[in-house]
């Protein structure tokens, strides 16, 4: 137990950065693909984008990635051979997101949820309505299969001893992203193709606001990456930013949000949960519940992009 805190707080001590106002804005990410988001991010932030276009845009580079098969354009198809995306994107300022779900055929999800925070009055909107919405704003229409997640899904369906969601679980990855101006605003945005061969129509965390976004100028931002069926029964971003509030730096209320988890349940300690964090001073979190299961995380900031490995709990 003690040596645990002890390394929660050399990561905490590793990961505190300068206050966002001296270090300028600031973009954090999951997995490897979050580096090449970050870098676009900080180009568009740079080239006088805001801080929502600059998220946007940054997660637009893994979904338009085949070779990343967890978002956008090449993700892993639902258990019928079908891709279906969900996004997020939250602005700390005006406390108001977009999000779409079990979108189909529309490669940047992230993009139609930014429309739906900025052209309607809804929250979310989800499958057929989702996809009639994004024609309406112009986005073209495509098959999101490549021939490589196309041969993934087919060597799935043709194992019969396949593990499917009617049982138990599968691999997984997605781009989470919060940014700062560096001035205090902050922003968070998620997108991701969900659980590969996930039962059609099944909404993970991601595009959930609280649970897989969440941001508040007067806290910070969150974001998470895992297991969205486990995860969403602990509005993982929203506890994050809350923990924030009560004076805790994004490092230990990435912690506490999992040690939270394996204090109402100790199974939890198995499962797939990686979250991210920034507050409104520019100080960074990032944390897995396990090793196994640890999350690289990319960090942009001062001109400097780089990949991390988040502190596991376990
Ligand atoms: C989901 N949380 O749909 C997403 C998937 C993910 O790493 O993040 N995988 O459950």
């Amino acid at each position: 137990m003690k040596s645990m805190a002890g390394a929660a707080a050399l990561a905490a001590l590793e990961t505190k950065t300068a206050s966002a106002s001296e270090s300028g804005p600031l973009f954090l990410s999951t997995w490897v693909h979050g580096k090449p988001a970050n870098e676009r991010a900080a180009e568009v932030f740079k080239s006088g984008g805001s801080l929502l276009d600059a998220v946007e845009k940054g997660i637009n580079v893994p979904e338009d990635d085949p070779k990343v098969m967890s978002v956008g354009y090449g993700g892993l198809p639902n258990e019928e051979g079908e891709v279906e995306l969900d996004a997020a994107i939250m602005d700390g300022t005006r406390h108001h997101a977009g999000a779409v779900c079990s979108l189909h055929n529309i490669k940047n999800p992230i993009s139609v949820a930014r429309l739906v925070l900025e052209k309607t009055r809804h929250t979310t909107l989800a499958g057929e309505g989702a996809f009639r919405f994004a024609l309406k704003m112009g986005f073209e229409p495509q098959s999101l299969l490549t021939p490589e997640s196309l041969k993934r899904w087919l060597d799935w369906k043709s194992d019969p001893h396949r593990k499917t969601y009617w049982v138990t679980s599968e691999t997984h990855d997605t781009i989470g992203m919060v940014g700062t101006d560096g001035k205090g605003h902050v922003v968070s945005g998620c997108s991701t193709s969900g659980l590969a061969w996930k039962i059609p129509g099944r909404v993970g965390d991601s595009p959930l606001i609280g649970c897989g976004v969440y941001a508040d100028d007067n806290v910070g931002a969150a974001s998470a990456t895992g297991d969205g069926d486990l995860m969403t029964n602990y509005c993982t971003s929203i506890s994050i930013v809350h923990y924030m509030a009560s004076g805790m730096s994004p490092q230990d209320a990435c912690l506490e949000l999992l040690r939270h988890m394996v204090k109402t349940d100790p199974k939890n300690k198995d499962g797939d949960c990686c979250v991210i964090a920034i507050n409104n001073r520019g100080e960074i979190g990032a944390a897995s519940m396990r090793s196994p299961y640890r999350l690289k995380y990319a960090l942009w900031m001062n001109g400097e992009s780089k990949l991390l490995d988040a502190v596991a709990l376990y």
